[in-house]
């Protein structure tokens, strides 16, 4: 749903400008740094792009799925790590205070992170629960009106600049299962809660991850998410569902990104007396490409128009998310082969964005993840 046609053509428009003209100068600053600018950090700021997603009441510019997965498309032409750093604060680490939080964990917290002043990670991840996500060893163990939490997440995004953690953990370790989970919001400067060293990643630099170590940290009883135990992973799986639909709007501007950047090495290189864009062979390449990123964006428009509709979108989110990032994963092959030798060299955005878009088939569910979730759900319903 787009509320004002008029309203987000401007903010379309204005990111175009701050992506072409801010962002896409920076991206090798961004790469060798491995850390985003800090005069582009208050830009995001002033651009309100902490609080897309957020409601307006909380500060936020409240944008519907449909607006959110448009200004997605922009901001997938650039550098990953760009958009990660405001990106955990617009989805996973806010939607669930927002899905299911009480009124007044929305009203403490989601002002903050509208603005930016606060930002915010999503704690899943263990060592030994990756996609078995429900077999999470975390444990928040009541004792009056505080839990204990101990445990270890693992690989999360931003929790090096994060204040607040929405922390998946067993809060009843007789039931093995998601329905002994609850979800909470840990602040960072809590005793017990530590940070460990940054991973080194293949790519998108710039966007840090780490773990987070609890080990008997106390948390007053009124952080856990909406006030009631057992419903943790449900909230987890909610964020998700708008998670990967989000992922997979990105992964078509990074393939739009790429194969604009392949079709103008095609039209410059020269090879046998002509540009290689004349070759049928190349061409092939970029018909393909194209062909593939408008099925893509089709799928995330229509996911995302369903979802404003109040309708539950878990297949369509996971069909979004698998489609649109193994056909970015496709597209960025294409992209370096259509480059040649110069696609492996870093004087080219695209050997940079080959490395980038590797992560979007494995986080918020690998890609064998958004098969099983699909068939699931085609099996339930063909039960009903
Ligand atoms: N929305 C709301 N509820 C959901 C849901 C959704 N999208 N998906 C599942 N649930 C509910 C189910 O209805 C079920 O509820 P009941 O127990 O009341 O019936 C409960 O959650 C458990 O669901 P399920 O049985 O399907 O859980 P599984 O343990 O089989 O796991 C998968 C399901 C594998 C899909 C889940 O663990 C997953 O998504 N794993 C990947 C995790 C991931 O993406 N990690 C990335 C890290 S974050 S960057």
């Amino acid at each position: 749903m787009i509320r004002d046609a008029e309203t987000l053509h401007l903010l379309l428009e204005t990111l175009q400008q701050f992506v072409n003209e801010a962002l896409i100068p920076r991206e090798n600053e961004l790469a060798e740094a491995d850390d985003v600018p800090a005069d582009i950090v208050s830009q995001f700021r002033e651009l309100g792009l902490f609080g897309l997603t957020l409601p307006e009441a909380y500060g936020g510019l409240g944008l519907t799925m449909e607006e959110e997965v448009n200004v997605a498309f922009e901001l997938g032409r650039t550098s990953p790590a760009f958009r990660s750093y405001f990106g955990t604060n617009n989805g996973i680490g806010s939607i669930g205070i927002l899905l299911d939080g009480t009124e007044a964990q929305k009203q403490h917290y989601l002002p903050k992170l509208a603005s930016g002043e606060l930002l915010s990670s999503f704690c899943l991840t263990e060592p030994d629960s990756g996609s078995d996500a429900a077999s999470l060893k975390t444990t928040a163990v009541r004792h009056g009106d505080h839990y204990i939490i101990n445990g270890t997440k693992r690989f999360i995004t931003n929790a090096p600049h994060a204040g607040i953690y929405t922390v998946m953990a067993r809060t009843n370790p007789d039931i093995k299962g998601s329905g002994g989970i609850s979800a909470f919001i840990v602040e960072r400067d809590t005793p017990g809660l530590s940070l460990g060293k940054r991973d080194h990643k293949m790519g998108q630099k710039g966007a840090h991850t780490c773990d987070v170590i609890f080990d008997n940290v106390r948390v007053p009883a009124d952080q856990l998410i909406g006030g009631v135990e057992g419903v943790g992973f449900k909230t987890a799986m909610k964020v998700l569902d708008k998670g990967r639909l989000h992922i997979a709007a990105v992964s078509v501007g990074a393939a739009e990104r790429m194969l604009n950047d392949a079709l103008n090495y095609a039209l410059e290189r020269k090879q046998f007396g002509q540009p290689i864009a004349e070759f049928q062979l190349i061409q092939a390449m970029l018909a393909d490409s194209k062909a593939e990123i408008y099925a893509a964006r089709c799928m995330v428009v229509d996911a995302a128009r369903k979802r404003d509709e109040g309708l539950n979108i878990g297949t369509e989110a996971s069909c979004s998310k698998m489609f649109a990032t193994e056909m970015c994963g496709r597209v960025a092959d294409r992209c370096v082969q259509i480059h040649g030798g110069a696609g492996y060299v870093s004087e080219y955005a695209i050997e940079r964005f080959y490395r980038d878009v590797r992560l979007f088939r494995l986080y918020e569910g690998t890609t064998q993840i958004q098969q099983l979730v699909i068939a699931r759900n085609m099996i339930r319903e063909a039960k009903h």
